[in-house]
């Protein structure tokens, strides 16, 4: 069994630890600046400072951001490159649950969790949140450290920025380009190009901040 060890023991932690038990991961523990306890039987390691000795101790240990976003944030990105520059590799993960079609990519550190539809042509950069029971259509392009929350619905040839966050069961529809660093409310409705970075929400999606 492949040995990887978490960053960061909160919510997003509990929905990661689930998939990587399903594709059959040995984990570790996870690290986090805090000791949170036990998370659903994972223990805790120690801040990010103990990494270092988790590669000493074996080298084919890999690592996975255990830290979900809710806006634009690049900490989980950051945290990946600089994880990843002490040697750990960062595995894609697909839920056995999700349904990832022909001639898809998918980034190093991307997690595709339950229930996933990721259709045909898309692909996906790195270290994204592509999360429960959201859809990807064919064709789409999708940056790095983009979070496709809950429920979310991407129509075919949708272009999304880097850093993106697209709230829980939003809705674009085919062949629009949202910029980096964009944020989209929950349920909103984006049918035409957004090109400013900013927070969106509405039916159809207006610009809040
Ligand atoms: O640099 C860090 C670091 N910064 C924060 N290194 C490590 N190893 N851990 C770090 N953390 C830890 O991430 C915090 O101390 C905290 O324990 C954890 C974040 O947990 P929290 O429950 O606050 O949020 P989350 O990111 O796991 O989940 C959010 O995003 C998800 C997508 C929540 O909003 C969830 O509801 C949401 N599903």
């Amino acid at each position: 069994m492949d040995k990887i060890v978490i960053i960061g023991g909160g919510g997003h932690a509990k929905v990661v630890i689930s998939v990587l038990r399903k594709s059959g991961y040995d984990i570790a523990g996870y690290t986090d600046r805090e000791n949170r306890g036990m998370i659903l039987g994972v223990q805790y390691l120690g801040d990010d400072g103990i990494l270092k000795e988790i590669l000493t101790n074996n080298s084919k240990c890999s690592a996975i951001i255990g830290i979900g976003k809710i806006d634009t944030s690049e900490l989980r990105i950051g945290l990946q490159r600089s994880v990843g520059e002490l040697g750990f590799n960062f595995p894609v993960i697909v839920s056995p649950h999700a349904v990832v079609n022909e001639e898809v990519s998918l980034g190093d550190g991307t997690v595709v969790f339950d229930g996933v539809v990721v259709n045909s042509g898309t692909e996906i950069g790195r270290a994204c949140i592509i999360n429960t029971h959201s859809t990807v259509e064919h064709d789409c392009q999708i940056g790095d450290n983009v979070h496709l929350a809950p429920g979310v619905t991407l129509s075919g040839g949708v272009t999304i920025g880097n850093n993106c966050f697209i709230g829980t069961g939003a809705n674009i529809i085919q062949c629009i380009t949202i910029c980096e660093n964009c944020s989209i409310g929950a349920g909103s409705t984006v049918v035409s190009d957004i090109t400013i970075p900013g927070i969106y929400a509405g039916n159809p999606v207006k610009r809040i901040k």
